[in-house]
């Protein structure tokens, strides 16, 4: 054993000694009036510990890493990501001189950078936790800097089919596919069509309908190119149109192409897409629907026959009991949840992926995703019942015990030997602490049916937008 290991081990008895009482509490439990043992000021404690810990080790970073005490930034230059994405987090549990602190950070961010950024990537997160930022704040100038952001992506959907390039140059506006730069013209149907909900956003408070029409052009490049079936692939050539490969599915890659088609529509309501919308869950529910062993699971299918090409779960299509209990289709939501619930209790966390048919795993690492803590929060607020919470408390237990470190928490590569792994996500803050802290809290401190969450957690109030001035800020005919 190293000294490393041994210090670790040393910290973690410590750490259990000063939580026995809290320890005690947390398990599984619940008290008769509903509510969790954990109390919500524990994950803001956490949070606030976290943040503290980013601070102290990356500021200025993309990621921090944890266990090296250190910072990591995903391209040459840092975009600030894990602040902006943790900013909603902090602002939702009332630490507002935290959230003040970034809101000034993303004032000074200068988004005139030579770097190729991940389009979807940087959607989902910068311009989806900027338009957050403003949300919350109504700050101009915050808005400005969405603005300024959002036209550096536009570049990138200017394909000969509309669906964005994998990449684009935030400075020249250069997409990579074709000026030689990143991974060609090939993207996965999530960076092709992730993008009406954040452009939406972005087209209402700038009432410039550009960014919305761009986005719902991909989304229907996707779509216009299904399957006799009725089913997109997986990975499209964006200037050819032609699909690379033939496999359907609900994981990584495909997951929030469904998940835009639904929320995008609940915030500006556009018939095109909301017809999308519901032929598309119907043909998940005929082709992707798999009940194996007694378990309802969603299996990855043949484009052009339906057929099952492979009995796989990946820890991301945790997202859709969420989906699936919002639209309303509360039975498979409740059969697909329990199917997550069963595979988190077989491993203590979720494996990346999942072979069901095997009983194997293929990819052993947990980056500490939110995705099962997301759709539990959503079928507890939805349904009312107890078991979602108690499962919430139970997930909680299990990243304390495994996860938590004496800087803050750290991913895992392999969740058969919890062994560590030097990384925290952004969406840690962005999203799992913030779905701990939801599930905890009263109606009166954030009321989640008046929310709409983009796929990174942010939270868009519905009030702030209306359906009548929606239709001439977005386009909607
Ligand atoms: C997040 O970045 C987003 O939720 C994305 O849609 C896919 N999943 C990760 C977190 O697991």
């Amino acid at each position: 054993m190293n000294f490393q290991n041994l210090y670790l081990i040393v910290f973690l008895f410590i750490i259990s000694c000063n939580n026995s009482e809290k320890k005690q509490t947390s398990l599984i439990n619940l008290k008769s009036n509903d509510t969790l043992t954990y109390k919500p000021s524990e994950i803001k404690t956490q949070m606030l510990r976290s943040w503290n810990a980013y601070k102290d080790y990356a500021w200025g970073k993309d990621v921090l890493l944890p266990l090296s005490k250190s910072g990591f930034n995903w391209y040459d230059q840092s975009l600030g990501i894990s602040p902006i994405d943790a900013y909603s987090t902090l602002s939702v549990m009332g630490l507002d001189q935290e959230a003040k602190e970034i809101e000034n950070y993303a004032l000074l961010m200068d988004w005139d950078k030579d770097v190729f950024v991940q389009v979807f990537e940087v959607n989902i997160r910068i311009l989806g936790g900027l338009l957050a930022i403003y949300d919350i704040t109504k700050n101009p100038e915050i808005l400005d800097r969405a603005i300024d952001f959002g036209d550096r992506l536009l570049p990138a959907f200017d394909s000969p089919t509309g669906i964005p390039y994998h990449s684009v140059n935030l400075k020249t506006g250069a997409t990579s596919g074709n000026n030689g730069e990143g991974s060609g013209n090939i993207v996965n149907t999530a960076q092709a069509a992730t993008y009406l909900f954040e452009f939406g956003i972005l087209s209402y408070y700038s009432r410039n309908p550009k960014y919305y029409q761009v986005a719902k052009k991909a989304t229907l490049a996707i779509f216009e190119r299904k399957s006799k079936i009725g089913l997109p692939g997986d990975f499209i050539n964006v200037e050819s149109g032609e699909w690379t490969n033939d496999w359907s599915y609900l994981q990584a890659g495909m997951d929030s192409y469904y998940e835009y088609l639904f929320k995008s529509n609940l915030l500006f309501p556009d018939p095109e897409i909301e017809d999308i919308w519901n032929y598309s869950l119907e043909k998940i529910n005929q082709y992707y629907s798999d009940e194996y062993n007694g378990r309802q699971f969603y299996a990855c299918v043949n484009m052009n026959n339906g057929e099952i090409v492979k009995r796989s779960m990946s820890l991301y299509d945790a997202f859709f009991p969420a989906i699936q209990a919002l639209h309303g289709d509360l039975s498979n939501a409740e059969k697909n949840m329990a199917t997550w619930d069963w595979l988190w209790n077989k491993y203590g966390l979720l494996p990346t992926r999942y072979l069901y048919e095997e009983d194997k795993i293929e990819y052993a690492n947990s980056e500490l995703n939110p995705e099962i803590i997301e759709s539990a929060y959503y079928l507890h607020q939805i349904t009312g019942n107890i078991k979602y919470l108690k499962m919430i408390q139970k997930y909680w237990a299990d990243i304390k015990d495994c996860c938590m470190n004496e800087t803050a928490f750290h991913a895992i590569s392999d969740v058969r030997t919890m062994k560590e792994k030097d990384y925290l996500a952004t969406y840690f803050y962005a999203e799992t602490l913030k779905y701990f802290y939801l599930a905890a809290v009263d109606k009166n401190t954030f009321n989640f049916n008046n929310y709409i969450f983009n796929t990174e957690a942010h939270p868009f109030k519905k009030s702030n937008f209306n359906s009548e001035k929606a239709k001439t800020y977005l386009g909607i005919n």
